[in-house]
Formats: structure tokens, C-alpha cells, sequence
């Protein structure tokens, strides 16, 4: 069982995780790690602490000469604005934060609410995603995040292959793979940072390379798909999340909602050329409305989840709001803050993504060691290939 906790404060020494339950024999290049913690505090439209910051990983425990040794691994951020003590108090509840339902219920000032609130937290779970993306990698898996929406300017990608995408992706500072649709979101951004707002919008998540089976659908608690809707959610402001088509289901009939299922040895698979699409040894389906997903189990097609990102609720101009210490109306609180954090939320969604597609590896396949575990995933898939191979010959 693959597991994790984390702890730390935004301006507190560091922000600490440990991952359980990894494998033994997986090589860990902390580079690797770095270049997904350097895209978290990139993107256009973030704030003046990732100027302070320049986050690196530190693993403390569960490594010899670069390899898991299958004992606990201690991940380490340490931050640079480390000045939690010297902070002042806040008094006006921030409309959209934790600031007033966590500070009513613990009791305490609304300093020590936003200070594990704040999605500063996000870098130690982009650290464990990033261990998580080696091991995904040994299985030939990969997970990409990339912007489609902000403040309603939407992203045309649908005819990208994976790699172009990819490709176009790592090249944006939005993380964004249409540049017409960049530009024009940028504008937004600038406009936002002019009027002192701050914006939302959506990202898009793409696995490719899973195979047919993680999951369950035997209880609700073993469905990927909860799982995967559980951590995207966990994420600070993400609101909305869809798998495949989303929302769209509900207004189209069964017969154009579902993806057929078309065997290759009677029909040959479309050259494949959208990311949402990928090919099979023994099945294709020429949609993927589902989203990669069926009975809470992936179906081998690529996972496709979209989440919403609401605007930050720090506003340079801020709201009304009342102050806990006179009782009086006033404005809200002002704090550092982004104006728009969506290609970073992206990227915390692709380590999460990346946690629970190998946590469901894991359980899978089973293992203590990652020869053990490969072995066991080169058994299922050949035994997948076997059982179709099977009803072909029933068929004959
Ligand atoms: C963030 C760090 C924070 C904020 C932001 C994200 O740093 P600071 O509070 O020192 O400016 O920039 O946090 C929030 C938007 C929030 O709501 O708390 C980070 O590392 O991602």
C-alpha cells in the first residue's frame, strides 16, 4: 500500500512529506523532481513569492546511491521566506479562503489558518508526484497537465498527437499547447493584474500508456475514478472536475454518449493522431468520452480529466467582509498572493494524477521490489493478450 502524509507551513522552516510503501530498486533522479517543482512556481500570472523561492527537493530518508531501498522516503522543500513567527496577526476574513471557517473552528488567529491553507503546501505533493512519475515511467505511463481555459478564453488541442503536445506544452509559460488561445489568455492576465483581480480556469490532465485494470469496481472506495476525484479536489480551488466528455453527457443520447469497442483483428485501428486516443494490441475505440474510464477502472484508452480552478481568493481590491476583532464591516484582508495559479494547479494535478495511478500499480501488481512488481505487470499483460486470443480461437 502506497501512502503519504505532509506537513509544514507556508513561512515555517520547510514543508516535509514522507512516501510509504514505494518499491525497492527504483532510480530516483532528483533533477527529474526539480524541473516539475521549477514548472509549479512558474506560469504567467503568479505572485512575488516565487521570486523568493527557488524550490529544490532534499530526500532525507529511503535512498542508497539513488536507489528506493523500500523503507520510508522523507521528502524535503525548504523555504526561503521562512518568517512565520514574525508574521502579523489578520483580522478580516478573506471571501473564498479557509480564513473564517478555520479560524471560528480552531480557535486561533486567521495567521495560523492560511499558513498550511495556502497552497504553498502543493510543492511537497509535487515532490511525491515526481517520485511517483519514475515509477509510472518503468511502466512506459506518462502524465501531463496542460491549460485550456482561463477567464472563459478556451484552448483548441484536440488534434495534437501526445508528443506535440508535450512538446507544445514544456514551451509555454502558461503551459499551454495552442498559442493563438495563449496570447489572448495572457491579455487576460494582464488586464486582471491591472485591475487588481485575480482569475480562474481549467486544466486538463492526459495519462497515456495504462493498462486495462486499475481499479476496481467492487466497492466504491476501490473505483479509480473516486479516488482520482478525491485527490484532484483536494487540490486548494479546485471546484469542478469532469472525466472524458464531463458534463456534456448529459445532454447527448446513449448511442453518441459511449465509446464503440472494435476488435483489430477484424478491423484496422485509425491511424491514431488526437492525445485523447491510443491504441491497443488486441481492442481500439475510435472516441473517448469516457474519459479513459469504465466501472471505475481503466480501460486502456488515455485518462482525460478536466478541473476547474476558481479564481484566488486574495484580491488586491479586496471584498467586504467583517473584522473578527470589532465585529465591525470592513475589507478583507490583503496578502501576497497570484493573480492567476492555474498552469501551477496543473501541475500539482499532475502529481496527484501520477500518486494514485501508481498507488492503483501497486495494488495491481503487487511487489516489494520493482522487478517483482514488473514481472507481475508483464504476466497480466500477456495474459490480457492470451484471453482474447482465446475467444478468437472459440470464434474460429
Ligand atoms: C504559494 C505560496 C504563497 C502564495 C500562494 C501560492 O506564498 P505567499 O503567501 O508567501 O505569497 O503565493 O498561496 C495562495 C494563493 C494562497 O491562497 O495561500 C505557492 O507556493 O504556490
Amino acid at each position: 500500500m502506497l501512502r503519504y502524509l505532509t506537513a509544514g507551513e507556508s513561512h515555517g522552516h520547510s514543508l516535509t512529506a514522507i512516501l510509504e510503501g514505494m518499491v525497492s530498486g527504483l532510480k530516483i533522479d532528483p533533477e527529474q523532481i526539480n524541473k516539475d517543482l521549477a514548472r509549479r512556481q512558474g506560469g504567467y500570472g503568479r505572485g512575488k513569492r516565487m521570486a523568493i523561492e527557488q524550490d529544490k527537493v532534499r530526500i532525507l530518508s529511503g535512498l542508497r546511491k539513488d536507489r528506493t531501498i523500500g523503507s520510508p522516503i522523507t521528502v524535503v522543500v525548504v523555504n526561503k521566506d521562512f518568517k512565520i513567527e514574525s508574521l502579523p496577526d489578520i483580522s478580516r476574513p478573506r471571501p473564498g479562503h479557509a480564513d473564517l471557517p478555520g479560524s471560528l473552528k480552531y480557535h486561533q488567529n486567521i495567521r495560523d489558518v492560511l499558513e498550511r491553507a495556502s497552497a504553498r503546501q502543493t510543492a511537497v505533493r509535487v515532490a511525491i508526484g515526481g517520485i511517483c512519475k519514475l515509477l509510472l515511467k518503468e511502466f512506459n505511463i506518462e502524465v501531463l497537465a496542460h491549460v485550456v481555459n482561463i477567464a472563459g478564453i478556451e484552448a483548441d488541442t484536440k488534434e495534437l498527437s501526445f508528443s506535440d503536445l508535450k512538446n507544445r506544452v514544456d514551451q509555454s509559460d502558461l503551459n499551454c499547447a495552442d498559442p493563438q488561445a495563449e496570447k489572448k489568455m495572457k491579455e487576460k492576465i494582464d488586464e486582471a493584474i491591472k485591475a487588481n483581480d485575480s482569475l480562474g480556469g481549467i486544466f486538463e490532465i492526459a495519462a497515456r500508456g495504462l493498462p486495462i485494470g486499475l481499479g476496481s469496481y467492487v466497492q466504491p472506495d476501490r473505483k479509480l475514478t473516486s479516488r482520482l476525484a478525491g485527490a484532484l479536489m483536494s487540490i486548494p480551488a479546485i471546484k469542478a472536475i469532469e472525466f472524458g466528455l464531463g458534463f456534456k453527457l448529459a445532454s447527448i443520447p446513449g448511442s453518441e454518449a459511449h465509446d464503440e469497442i472494435f476488435s483489430t483483428a477484424l478491423h484496422d485501428a485509425p491511424s491514431e493522431q488526437s492525445y485523447y486516443l491510443e491504441k491497443k494490441k488486441d481492442f481500439f475505440r475510435p472516441t473517448n468520452n469516457a474519459g479513459g474510464l469504465e466501472g471505475g477502472m481503466t480501460n486502456g484508452q488515455p485518462l482525460i480529466i478536466r478541473c476547474c480552478m476558481k479564481p484566488i481568493p486574495t484580491l488586491g481590491q479586496p471584498l467586504t467582509s467583517v473584522d473578527l476583532e470589532t465585529g465591525n464591516e470592513a475589507r478583507a484582508a490583503v496578502e501576497r498572493s497570484d493573480i492567476c495559479a492555474v498552469p501551477a494547479a496543473g501541475i500539482v494535478g499532475q502529481a496527484v494524477t501520477a500518486y494514485e495511478l501508481a498507488s492503483s500499480l501497486l495494488e495491481k501488481f503487487g511487489g516489494d521490489s520493482l522487478t517483482e512488481t514488473l514481472r507481475n505487470y508483464h504476466s497480466y499483460i500477456a495474459d490480457l493478450h492470451d484471453q482474447v486470443q482465446g475467444l478468437k480461437k472459440n470464434r474460429l
